[in-house]
C-alpha cells in the first residue's frame, strides 16, 4: 500500500473514532460532528488521485440539495438523457447513483475504500431504496451524452433536507467528499432552506468548488429569486469566492424534461456553458482543492484542541485523585509494618544472634560463665518485672487489605461527590461501584498480594540474617566489642572487690554487671531497631511497586471502560495531529509532482 494511504486510513479511522463519543463526554454539536463525518470522509475520498496513479482516475460531479429541487432532473440534463427517476415525492432518491460513459469500468475505482460505509450494488436497482449503498450506473450503451461522460461520473444524491435526511446523511457526504464540482441545487419556493444552507457552507468551509443552480424559476421570477438568493444566501457563506457560477434553468416544460438533448437542449446547453469554465481546468480545480481539503482538517483539528484537552486533563485529574489515598495506603502500611509481629520476630531472633555474639566463643566461652552466673539474678528479676507487651497478631494480608478497603471507599466517596460536576466522573462512579468491577478489582489486589508475599519474606528476612552476619565477618571489630564489653566486666568486678574487699560491698557486683549488660543491650537494640526501620522501609517500597502501582495501574488502565473510552478518544486525536502534518506534506509534494495538463478538457 501506497505510504500515503496508509496515513489517509490511519486519518480516517481517527476522524471516525472521535465522532463516537464516549458516554462520559458531553455528546457532540450536529455541526461538529458533520464536520468530523466530511473530515474522514475526505481522507477516504479526496486524495486518492494524488498516490493512486491512476491513469484512468474519473473527475466527479455530485448534484446535492435539498427534497424535490429537481437534482435528478439535473443529472438527466448533465448526462443528457433521462436516466435518473424523476418523482414528485420528495426525497425519493435515497442513495447516491453515479452515471459515466466512461471506458474505464468506473466500479474498479470503489474497489480501494472510495466511498467507504456505502455497498456498491452490482446490480441496477430503484434510487428509493433506503439503505447505505450506491450504484454506478454505465451509459455507454445508453443514449447519453458519451463525450461529456468519458471522464466524468455524475453522481445523483439523496436530499439534504430535514432532521429526517439525518440517517441518511452519510449516502450525500460520500459523494460530496469524492466530488471534484459540487452542483448545489435550489429551487424557486426553498432556495434560502435553512439545513440545506448550512450544508453549502460546510461544503464550502472544506474548500469544494460549487456550481448553484437554481431550479423551477418562473421567467418573470429569474433576475428576483437569482438576486434574492445572491444577496441572502451566498453573501452570508464563508468561501463563497469558492461558488463558480449560479446557473439557472427556468421552469421545464415536460415535454422538454423528457428528452434533454432534444426539446430540452437549450436547457442543458445553458447549464453545460456554466460547467464549461471548471471542466477546462478539472485537474486545476482537484489540486486546489486537495489543498483546501488539507486545511480543512486541520481546521476541524483546531475545533477539536478544546474539547480534547478538557478529556485529557480529566485522565490527569483521575491519576492525581487516585494518588492521595494511594499516598495513605503507603504511610498506613508503614504504620502496620513497625509493630508487625512477623517482622518483630525475625529482628528479635536477629538481637539475640547479634548479643549472643559479643560473648566470648570456643574455648574461650569458659570465660563468660562467671559472668553469666553473676548476671542471673538479675535476669531473674527482670523476668518477673519486664512484661513483654502482648501485640495482637494481626495477619499482613488483613492489614493490607483493611487499607485497600479504606482506598477504595475514599475514592468511591470523592467520586461520589464529584459526580454532579462532569458525566465522566459519574460514569467512573458507576463503574466502580459495578459488582463485576469490584471483583476484577479484588482479584488482582489478590495476585498482588501473592507477588508481595514472595517478593517480600526473602526479603526481610536476608536483611535480619545480615545484622549479625555483617558483624560476625568484621573479625576485628566483633573482637574489639567483646573485649571492650568483657573488660568492663572484669574491671568493675576488680574494682569492687579492691574498694570494698569480700564483705557486704561484694554484692554489687551483682548490681554493676548486668547494667554493663543493659548497655550493651541498649546499643544492639537500637542498632537493631535501624535495620528493622530499613526493612519496613524496603518493603514499603514494595508494597508501593507490587500494590499500590499495579492497582493504580489497574485503574488507570483499559480495564476500566470510562477510563478507556476516555484514553480511546484522546488517542485518536493524538493520532491526528501526529499523521496530519506528514499526511499533508505528503500530499502537497504529490500535488506538486502531478501532472497538470494546461487547459485540460473533456
Ligand atoms: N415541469 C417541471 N417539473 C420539474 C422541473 N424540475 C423538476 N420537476 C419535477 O419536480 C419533481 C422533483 O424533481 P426531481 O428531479 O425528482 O427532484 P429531486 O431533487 O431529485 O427530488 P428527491 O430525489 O425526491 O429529493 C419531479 O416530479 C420533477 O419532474 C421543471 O423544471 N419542470
Ligand atoms: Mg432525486
Amino acid at each position: 500500500m501506497h505510504p500515503t494511504q496508509e496515513l489517509a486510513i490511519q486519518l480516517e479511522d481517527a476522524f471516525e473514532k472521535l465522532r463516537d463519543l464516549p458516554d462520559c463526554l458531553e455528546p457532540l454539536d450536529e455541526d461538529l460532528d458533520l464536520k468530523l463525518r466530511l473530515a474522514a470522509s475526505l481522507c477516504r475520498n479526496a486524495f486518492m488521485s494524488f498516490y493512486k496513479n491512476d491513469s484512468h482516475d474519473l473527475f466527479h460531479i455530485a448534484v446535492i440539495g435539498g427534497a424535490g429541487t429537481g437534482k435528478s432532473t439535473i443529472v438527466n440534463f448533465l448526462v443528457g438523457t433521462e436516466v435518473a427517476d424523476r418523482n414528485p415525492q420528495a426525497g425519493y432518491t435515497r442513495h447516491p447513483i453515479g452515471y459515466t460513459a466512461s471506458d474505464h469500468r468506473p466500479d474498479k475505482q470503489f474497489h480501494n475504500g472510495r466511498l467507504g460505509p456505502l455497498t456498491l450494488l452490482t446490480r441496477p436497482t430503484a434510487p428509493n431504496l433506503d439503505e447505505d449503498v450506491c450504484q454506478i450506473r454505465d451509459l455507454s450503451s445508453a443514449a447519453a451524452d458519451k463525450d461529456f461522460l468519458r471522464n466524468i461520473v455524475v453522481w445523483d444524491c439523496p436530499d439534504i433536507t430535514t432532521d429526517l435526511s439525518r440517517h441518511y446523511i452519510q449516502r450525500v457526504i460520500e459523494p460530496v467528499s469524492l466530488a471534484d464540482l459540487v452542483v448545489y441545487a435550489a429551487s424557486d419556493e426553498r432556495y434560502n432552506d435553512l439545513i440545506p444552507s448550512r450544508f453549502l457552507a460546510l461544503l464550502l468551509q472544506a474548500g469544494k468548488p460549487t456550481l448553484c443552480c437554481l431550479t423551477k424559476l418562473a421567467r418573470e421570477d429569474i433576475l428576483t429569486i437569482t438576486t434574492a438568493f445572491r444577496n441572502q444566501v451566498l453573501a452570508a457563506l464563508p468561501s463563497n469566492h469558492l461558488i463558480l457560477n449560479v446557473a439557472v434553468l427556468p421552469f421545464i416544460p415536460p415535454t422538454a424534461l423528457a428528452d434533454p438533448t432534444g426539446a430540452g437542449n437549450s436547457y442543458r446547453q445553458a447549464l453545460l456553458d456554466c460547467l464549461r469554465p471548471w471542466q477546462q481546468q478539472a485537474a486545476r480545480h482537484r489540486q486546489e482543492a486537495a489543498q483546501r481539503a488539507l486545511a480543512f482538517l486541520h481546521q476541524v483539528t483546531q475545533e477539536l484542541h478544546p474539547r480534547v484537552e478538557s478529556a485529557t486533563s480529566l485522565l490527569t485529574d483521575w491519576e492525581g485523585l487516585l494518588r492521595r489515598p494511594g499516598e495513605n495506603f503507603r504511610t498506613g502500611y508503614l504504620r502496620h509494618k513497625l509493630s508487625d509481629p512477623v517482622l518483630a520476630e525475625h529482628f528479635d531472633n536477629a538481637f539475640v544472634k547479634l548479643i549472643a555474639l559479643l560473648d566470648w566463643p570456643g574455648h574461650a566461652s569458659v570465660l563468660n560463665l562467671p559472668f553469666k552466673a553473676i548476671r542471673y539474678p538479675w535476669a531473674w528479676i527482670k523476668t518477673l518485672v519486664v512484661r513483654t507487651p502482648q501485640t495482637i497478631p494481626r495477619m499482613e494480608e488483613q492489614i493490607l487489605r483493611d487499607l485497600w478497603h479504606d482506598w477504595r471507599n475514599e475514592l468511591l466517596a470523592t467520586l461520589g461527590q464529584f459526580s454532579a460536576e462532569n458525566p465522566f466522573w459519574r460514569h467512573l462512579h458507576q463503574e466502580l461501584n459495578q459488582p463485576s468491577v469490584q471483583s476484577k478489582l479484588e482479584s488482582q489486589f489478590s495476585r498482588c498480594l501473592k507477588e508481595l508475599a514472595s517478593a517480600t519474606d526473602a526479603e526481610t528476612s536476608r536483611i535480619a540474617h545480615a545484622i549479625h552476619q555483617d558483624v560476625a565477618n568484621h573479625p576485628v571489630l566483633l573482637n574489639s566489642l567483646r573485649s571492650l564489653k568483657f573488660g568492663a566486666e572484669v574491671a568493675t568486678v576488680a574494682t569492687v572487690l579492691w574498694v570494698g574487699g569480700l564483705g557486704a560491698e561484694t554484692l554489687l557486683i551483682f548490681l554493676l554487671t548486668p547494667i554493663i549488660q543493659e548497655i550493651t543491650e541498649y546499643f544492639g537494640k537500637q542498632y537493631i531497631e535501624m535495620h528493622k526501620k530499613t526493612a519496613a522501609l524496603r518493603k514499603q517500597e514494595l508494597v508501593t511497586n507490587i500494590v499500590v502501582d499495579s492497582l493504580m495501574g489497574v485503574l488507570t488502565s483499559d480495564a476500566i471502560k470510562t477510563v478507556a473510552d476516555l484514553r480511546r478518544y484522546t488517542d485518536s486525536f493524538r493520532q491526528i495531529t501526529n499523521t496530519l502534518p506528514t499526511f499533508r506534506a505528503l500530499v502537497e509534494a504529490e500535488i506538486r509532482a502531478a501532472h497538470t495538463p494546461v487547459g485540460h478538457s473533456t
